[in-house]
């Protein structure tokens, strides 16, 4: 991670090298890179002149502050269907990719069925109010690193002797998505933990049993 953050700030001070008109760029570079005024002439890498006036379309069409942001959600899961399960789920979009770290207890031991449904409520003491799997795309039921899947089957997470299940898994935006304009975004619906294991094949939902977990994700 720190390899693709190190990457990104190339990549920020290049983009500010060849076009110093972003200046919200500017400010997010501004302690990696502590510039003089820009000459009005740079060298271009093969060394051609390029001026500041001058712009490629597509470098001007992309957003290179928006990229770098992080954005941020959260879900805080509550016991349901008579489990003593709770714990804190957080996602974390930077450029295009989504980080999902989560810290659960009160689990018993082994794995647990654990997706994104597509309904942001856990009114109901079953966990049923979440509705079924957020399945945007319409396919089929299946495991994460599976060809085909569900945007909310992020798999199973697995619980210690003492019931505590840690994990943080990486994902492409293509999987799942925090911004508000994406097909596959997962803000305002659900996190839901299940009693038994996710077989990754049964349809629609992997037979993982009760739901004994749930959480609103909510944008931070
Ligand atoms: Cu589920």
């Amino acid at each position: 991670m720190k390899k693709t953050i190190f990457l990104s700030s190339i990549v920020l001070a290049t983009s500010l090298a060849s076009c110093k008109k972003d200046d919200s760029a500017a400010d997010k570079g501004a302690d990696k890179e502590k510039t003089k005024p820009a000459p009005a002439e740079v060298k271009g890498a093969e060394g051609t002149k390029v001026t500041p006036d001058e712009k490629a379309p597509e470098e001007a069409a992309k957003p290179v502050a928006t990229d770098s942001a992080e954005v941020k959600a959260s879900a805080t899961i509550e016991s349901k269907s008579g489990s003593k399960v709770t714990g804190s789920i957080s996602f974390t979009m930077k450029g295009d990719k989504v980080w999902v770290e989560a810290k659960l207890t009160g689990l018993t031991p082994g794995e647990h069925g654990f997706h994104v449904h597509e309904k942001g409520d856990c009114s109901s003491p079953d966990g049923k109010s979440a509705g079924g799997h957020f399945n945007p795309s319409s396919v089929d039921h299946g495991g994460p690193d599976m060809e085909m899947h569900h945007a909310g089957d992020l798999g199973n997470i697995v619980a210690n002797a003492e019931g505590v299940a840690e994990m943080k898994v990486e994902l492409p935006t293509s999987f799942l998505s925090l911004d508000a304009k994406a097909d596959n975004n997962i803000i305002d619906r659900a996190v839901v933990v299940h009693g038994g294991t996710d077989d990754l094949k049964s349809q629609p939902s992997g037979a993982a049993g009760p739901r004994v977990g749930c959480g609103v994700i909510k944008s931070l």
